[in-house]
């Protein structure tokens, strides 16, 4: 197998006083599985504006991946959430691990305003939910690591057009959503599983479908 036959996933470290990430959870159980010819290498990346796109592009230059995907959790939400767009802006609501909080600073400075998924986000969303897995497009990544992660991503591959990159929000792990009452929660054997078809799909979709998955807000 060539090092183009290589997908790097990556997942977070705990973070915001929670002891699990389920996105690493999820991910590290993906670890050297084989998914349509191609071999996933994963990667735990810190919660750190600094840190985490510096191991993200050491990640890339070792594995010279053919697709990229990048996980987080994103506490609250109900479903995966396949993101559709990265914005040029660090504004942290938190401390990051490191107890840095960037305020409306630009993660590339004279970058663009924004970057694109190039994952194939809608035949995704339908694959998934055709699974029965719950998916949705999120419009945004937030302002915190996972869009300075997932726009900083997009930036190293800005020129790369055979390097497919794109950033999927996961809702807490059961045992997370037990201490906020109310909150949704997904299994890391489900999010596994989603995962490794999230990533079949995009290794076999050249152009993503036509389907509606707006939002008015
Ligand atoms: N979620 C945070 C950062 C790390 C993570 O897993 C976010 O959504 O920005």
């Amino acid at each position: 197998m060539t090092s183009s036959s290589t997908v790097l996933l990556t997942g977070f470290a705990p973070f915001g006083g929670e002891t699990i990430n389920p996105s690493w959870e999820a991910v590290a159980a993906l670890d050297g599985c084989r998914i349509h010819g191609h071999r996933v290498v994963t990667r735990q990346l810190p919660v750190t504006f600094g840190e985490s796109l510096k191991a993200l592009q050491a990640a890339l230059r070792e594995t010279s991946p053919s697709l990229v995907i990048c996980i987080g959790q994103a506490g609250g939400r109900a479903q995966l959430s396949l993101e559709r767009i990265a914005i040029n802006i660090d504004d942290a609501r938190i401390p990051d691990n490191a107890g840095k909080q960037p305020i409306d600073a630009p993660i590339v400075e004279d970058g663009p305003a924004a970057y694109f998924s190039t994952l194939p986000i809608k035949a995704m969303m339908a694959g998934l939910r055709n699974a029965g897995f719950p998916a949705e497009v999120s419009q945004t990544a937030g302002t915190y690591v996972c869009n300075h992660v997932f726009y900083g991503l997009m930036h190293a591959l800005r020129n790369k057009r055979n390097v497919r990159g794109g950033f999927i929000h996961t809702p807490y792990a059961p045992a997370q959503a037990a201490a906020y009452p109310g909150a949704a929660s997904l299994s890391t054997e489900v999010v596994t599983e989603a995962i490794r078809l999230a990533i079949r799909i995009a290794l076999t979709t050249a152009a993503d479908s036509k389907l509606a998955a707006g939002a008015e807000h």
